[in-house]
């Protein structure tokens, strides 16, 4: 049976105004099962209605208020997780092994953070001088939106709306219409602690209808984007209008750099995660691996080795390491870069099929890890986002080569360096153009760290002191002394 997902406004469950709704398809089998709402202006507005209807008291509470309703979501976000890590695994096709180590455990931990992160937060300062007396006050901004992707979608919907609400923001949430399952599984949690009406709305659709709504709403006074870098320029040109505040996490084309002096076991074991996790699907995830030409040949074969025996299978099985691709027109998109391999001169050394399945995933949308050697550094595939499972080798000989090298792109969100000689490490990576770059490791958050990209891959940053400065605004009170 089909189910129907609803939208969440003003504390209820509803469909949209039009009665319009959009195919949600399982990756793993090619099959729909579910209909999100094909949302419209009216209902945008009125999700910005009742946000707006909610705020006066919302932003009285005290944090700590604020705090303990966030507390009580991530608590029944934790009761709930196996079920979530199911929902988030057959909405996107990643291993479900995947969704309960990562997403789910990140979703629940954006909540503790934020909560454990803002205890001391004061909201004022003063600057005192011989002329005058300055009381800064910060102040929640009113209602905020947050749109996000299909990649990880519990886990960067929940690091936006909680810094956003326990600030004292009422929002308006846009899931990707492409996975919107596990945010209308948090509505019905909302509706289950008893969340104030209003304080979130969930409204679903596409970016065309519900995302230009909610860009060019006059009383949205802020948009936390994590999305393509096209869709981030439209965003930033349309809310230029009604000067909203912006902050916006886009593509990648990370370039993992292997000197030969790394610890080679360990780089090995975390590039093969750094390049497949998600079916390379992160937009941290490395694309552009760029190798000290001295182990060049060595790396291959034990890179490509080690790729031939990642297990792609049912997302449903707990031994599956690598599941679907999350949607079709993604998956065509894949694939049309691996019918360019051969037009740029590359060779292909491991994958570049369609993965055939049996059974219940005879139809879904596999493809198969892929290595790729011998492009120029100005083809399409070592320039364009891919945003799947292929990585292509380069080699260097120098550190000012490979610098040159890793920054060759128009994008800057991360990078990873692999050496044991800490002080070169550090020297190339002050020299890297990105806004994370990790050191011998991939992934490794501390939340209170600035998250975000240089270049083309980000405007404004997350996470942190950054996301509660995102969500207030300040007022100075001078006072002549
Ligand atoms: O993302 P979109 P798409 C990259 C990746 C991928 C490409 C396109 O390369 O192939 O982007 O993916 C909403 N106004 N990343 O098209 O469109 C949309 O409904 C306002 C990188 O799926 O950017 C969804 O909720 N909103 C990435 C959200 O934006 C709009 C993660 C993201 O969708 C809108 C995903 C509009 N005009 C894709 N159009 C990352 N860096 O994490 C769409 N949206």
């Amino acid at each position: 049976m089909i189910e129907v997902i609803k939208n969440y406004v003003n504390g209820e469950l509803t469909a949209p105004s039009s009665n319009n709704y959009i195919d949600v398809f399982e990756p793993a089998t090619g099959k729909i099962y579910s209909h999100v709402p094909n949302s419209d202006d009216k209902d945008t507005d009125f999700a910005v209605s009742a946000a707006k209807k909610a705020f006066p008291v919302w932003s009285k509470h005290s944090i700590k208020t604020r705090s303990n309703y966030l507390l009580k979501l991530a608590s029944e976000i934790k009761k709930d997780s196996e079920d979530l890590a199911f929902y988030e695994s057959r909405d996107t096709g990643k291993p479900i092994s995947l969704a309960r180590r990562l997403d789910i455990p990140r979703a629940i931990e954006n909540f503790t953070f934020f909560s454990d992160y803002t205890q001391n937060f004061t909201d004022y300062f003063t600057f005192e001088s011989k002329d005058s007396k300055n009381h800064i006050q910060k102040s929640p901004l009113g209602v905020v939106a947050c749109i996000t992707p299909w990649n990880l979608p519990l886990y960067l919907l929940t690091w936006k709306i909680v810094p956003a609400l326990i600030m004292g923001n009422t929002v308006v949430a846009k899931p990707s219409e492409i996975t919107p399952y596990t945010a209308f599984k948090l509505a019905e949690i909302c509706k289950r602690i008893n969340l104030p009406p209003g304080v979130l709305n969930i409204i679903n659709g596409s970016g065309d209808k519900v995302g230009k709504r909610i860009t060019n709403h006059p009383d949205i006074k802020a948009i936390s984007f994590t999305g393509g870098t096209e869709t981030g320029g439209k965003i930033f040109s349309k809310a230029s209008r009604t000067f909203k505040k912006l902050a916006l996490e886009m593509g990648g084309k990370n370039p993992a750099i292997i000197f030969e002096d790394c610890n080679y076991d360990q780089m090995l074991e975390t590039v093969i995660k750094s390049s497949f996790t998600n079916q390379g699907q992160i937009c941290l995830c490395s694309s552009r691996l760029l190798i000290d030409e001295s182990i060049y040949e060595k790396f291959k074969i034990d890179f490509c080795e080690r790729v031939s025996k990642i297990r792609i299978g049912d997302p449903n099985d707990t031994e599956t390491q690598f599941g679907a691709i999350t949607s079709k027109p993604h998956f065509d998109k894949i694939n049309h870069y691996i019918n360019l391999i051969d037009k740029e001169n590359g060779s292909i050394l491991v994958g570049g099929n369609i993965k055939k399945m049996d059974n219940r995933c005879e139809k879904g949308w596999f493809i198969e890890p892929t290595v790729v050697e011998g492009l120029g550094i100005d083809s399409q595939l070592n320039k364009d986002e891919i945003f799947g499972p292929i990585v292509t080798l380069q080699t260097f000989s120098s550190e000012e080569g490979v610098i040159k090298l890793a920054n060759k792109t128009k994008y800057g969100l991360s990078a990873t360096i692999w050496s044991e000689d800490i002080s070169k490490a550090n020297r190339v990576a002050e020299k890297i153009d990105s806004g994370v770059i990790w050191i011998n490791c991939w992934m490794v958050r501390d939340l209170r760290t600035p998250f975000g990209g240089l270049k083309q891959s980000g405007y404004g940053k997350e996470g942190g002191e950054d996301a509660l400065r995102f969500f207030t605004e300040q007022k100075n009170i001078c006072i002549q002394s």
